[in-house]
């Protein structure tokens, strides 16, 4: 509950749950920074070839996972500007280019949808961050009646706006939670196989413990998007549109007001709905971003390069979150992008891109899948 109770206690109420939203807001949304466009540098330099380990695991797959072998890549991503739909966003936290080794894993093919996620809630009556009111001590200010449950929304204004402030298109929204993604007048109802949203990180984890399984690092999660392949732009290859075919649910048309839905989605996709990468992993790129268990931190590969020896083994992350953009907000890393990314405005549908998201916010474009170890 960082981002709510992070709200002064001093602000005169009614801004308090106002501002108490618009903290969630902040977290949520990935800020592309303003930098103009420049002559970008190609997507692969200082990669060195993707080594996967050759040991297979003995066992049956579990249930809807594949198994990642697991090996020696190069992690992070190269200045993508000036690649075609490469974006405005030099990314400079996925940088430096470094080299990291991950042991094999079993990995989810899919982002986990509405109907798994509803199994386990039904097993064990979870309610999510979401669902709860937030409480009167984190906000002595607020009347009663403001302290409502709800969540993060998508609400694309009616014209286009400068890309600037994010608030123009996104609200809090009472109500909205996974059963309802965008308020209360909305169901998942024939949405099964839709990956579930409105999840916080909190809910991602306690389903993966109910599933025996855990949150992908980062650089697991990276390593299984590459497929294998060596310093690749996107989770397919190095062409955006290949023979012409769409790859991802992401954005098409001007951001933010007119989604002309070319791919077929304005809003989240049925999961595998687009072709899977060679490693058989489904939406890696686009549809819902997806929680990675690390800790955010912009300088995280900075600090590895400084003080380790290449290749890292199995990094977990920094001890800590910072983010210079919200600092004090607690952050993890999200991978992957969403149906929200153009080449306008966060083009972290590239797959050594990173994200980060408050871990008690939720929003209408934020899932998650899981990994689990060998025995
Ligand atoms: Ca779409
Ligand atoms: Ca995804």
């Amino acid at each position: 509950m960082a981002a709510r109770s992070s709200v002064p206690r001093d602000v005169p109420w009614p801004l308090l749950l106002g501002l108490g939203a618009a903290a969630v807001l902040a977290a949520v949304v990935l800020l592309a920074t303003r930098d103009a466009p420049r002559a970008g540098r190609a997507q692969g330099r200082g990669f060195e070839a993707t080594r996967p380990g050759s040991a297979a695991s003995a066992a049956e797959p579990p249930r809807g996972m594949v198994w990642i072998p697991g090996g020696e890549f190069s992690m992070g991503c190269d200045d993508p500007r000036g690649r075609p739909f490469g974006g405005n966003d030099p990314m400079p936290d996925g940088r430096p280019v470094h080299r990291v080794h991950v042991d094999g894993f079993w990995m989810d093919t899919t982002e986990v949808t509405n109907d798994q996620f509803a199994t386990f809630a039904a097993a064990t009556g979870y309610v999510t961050v979401a669902e709860t009111p937030p409480r009167a001590e984190d906000f002595p200010e607020a009347p009663a009646e403001n302290l409502v449950a709800g969540s993060i929304v998508f609400a694309p204004p009616e014209g286009p706006v400068s890309l600037d402030n994010h608030y123009q298109w996104w609200t809090y929204v009472p109500g909205a939670c996974w059963r309802s993604p965008t308020g209360p007048d909305s169901s998942i109802e024939g949405h099964g196989g839709d990956p579930v949203v409105q999840i916080a990180y909190d809910d991602a984890v306690a389903f993966a413990t109910w599933a025996g399984k855990r949150l992908p690092t980062e650089a697991e999660w990276e390593f299984a998007a590459r497929g294998g392949m060596t310093g690749s732009m996107y989770p397919w290859g190095d062409e955006f549109h290949p023979e012409g075919r769409e790859m991802a649910n992401i954005w098409q048309g001007p951001f933010p007001a007119n989604n002309t839905a070319a791919d077929g989605f304005v809003f989240a996709a049925p999961v595998a709905t687009f072709p899977a990468n060679p490693y058989g992993l489904y939406d890696m790129s686009g549809n819902v971003w997806e929680w990675c268990s690390d800790w955010y931190r912009p300088d995280t590969y900075a600090r590895d390069a400084r003080r380790s020896a290449q290749p890292l083994r199995n990094p977990q992350g920094p001890d800590t979150s910072h983010d210079p953009q919200e600092p004090g907000q607690a952050k993890r890393a999200l991978r992957g992008g969403s149906f929200l990314c153009t080449d306008q405005y966060c083009s972290r549908y590239i797959v050594g891109t990173r994200g980060k998201g408050e871990v008690s916010s939720g929003a209408n474009h934020i899932g998650f899948r899981c990994v689990r170890s060998p025995e």
